[in-house]
């Protein structure tokens, strides 16, 4: 195994990790981790998943003027779950967050009463919010909206389970006139199977984020072994006005735990995106990530290595 610093690895890990922790905050909870990103009036806003000591999740909003040091929790911001809704009556959990003009699309996990599902709110300053349903029924998670529509379509990327033993569980792309009936639904990046290291279950990362060759995507692949399961990130790029169609798909994983703080923790071994930002010299690029479900992190990447990373590695289905 590579060190958590070779400098060969595509994603360089911040020095300050964590950047922000459970003492962060006022009041005692139990882990913070698993942050959408976006950019809000200049600063970088991190909306994390704050795991309180009931157990249940609520999201809270932090900002950073450099995206990397100086976090503050902004006290004023940030959604609490809804008791009296049974799509979030037990936390609501992993936002990915799109961005169109001054609206903020906040897609996240509901764990309702049913199983975790896809739910959606949208709001201009992260304290107003308006909810707008649900997306996808139980279980379905690890969705996010694309910032633009496809012939007049919204897409969405989740990833649904099946109970049937021993078929996997795969990121689909559907479709939607208005945000409220979702349909043509297809799968997109299936799990592979075997030895690989994204077998049986795959879930996206960050929202997909338009390239000039296409949509980039990062997933987590997760990998069951004999001490629990390795949580690992790969890229995918999809066609830019056809985002059903893989262009291309990394064998290998470009980012896994690796460090104290992603090996050991509440979940240990999990290294889990829900954001990214790419600034604006249109190379550097933000990851922003829960480390063993308990810190949130950073790292890293030159967007033209990644998209050469994935032109030199070819797509294999399985
Ligand atoms: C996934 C999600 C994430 C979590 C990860 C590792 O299924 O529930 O919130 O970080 O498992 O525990």
């Amino acid at each position: 195994m590579s060190s958590p610093t070779d400098a060969r690895e595509l994603f360089q890990r911040f020095e300050g990790n964590p950047i922000i922790t459970a003492s962060d905050f006022p009041n005692m909870v139990n882990a913070v981790f698993n942050p959408g990103a976006t950019v809000f009036e200049g600063r970088t806003l991190l909306l994390v998943r704050v795991e309180h000591r009931t157990g249940l999740s609520s999201l809270a909003v932090a900002l950073s003027d450099d995206g990397l040091t100086g976090w503050r929790i902004d006290p004023e911001r940030g959604l609490e779950p809804d008791p009296s809704l049974v799509e979030e009556c037990w936390g609501i959990e992993d936002p990915r967050i799109t961005r169109i003009d001054d609206l903020y699309y906040v897609v996240y996990v509901g764990y309702s009463a049913y199983g975790p599902m896809v739910n959606l709110a949208t709001t201009r300053d992260f304290i107003t919010w308006e909810r707008c349903g649900v997306l996808q029924p139980p279980e379905d998670k690890d969705a996010a909206l694309f910032p633009v529509t496809f012939e007049g379509r919204w897409a969405l990327m989740h990833r649904p389970v099946t109970s049937a033993p021993g078929l996997g569980a795969h990121v689909w792309l559907s479709y939607s006139p208005d945000l409220h009936y979702w349909g043509d639904s297809r799968v997109l990046l299936a799990a592979r199977r075997g030895g690989w290291w994204d077998a049986n279950k795959v879930g996206l990362g960050p929202p997909p984020l338009l390239t000039d060759q296409g949509w980039l995507v990062c997933y987590h692949g997760v990998r069951v072994t004999a001490s629990g399961s390795i949580y690992r990130l790969g890229l995918a790029l999809l066609d830019r006005d056809d985002p059903s169609k893989v262009i291309s798909r990394g064998n290998e994983w470009i980012f896994g735990p690796q460090a104290p703080y992603e090996q050991s923790g509440d979940v240990p071994d999990v290294v889990f995106p829900c954001g990214w930002i790419l600034r604006e010299d249109g190379d550097t690029l933000h990851l922003y990530y829960g480390a063993a479900d308990s810190v949130v992190c950073a790292a890293t990447a030159s967007l033209a290595q990644l998209m050469s990373h994935l032109g030199v590695h070819p797509f294999t289905r399985n």
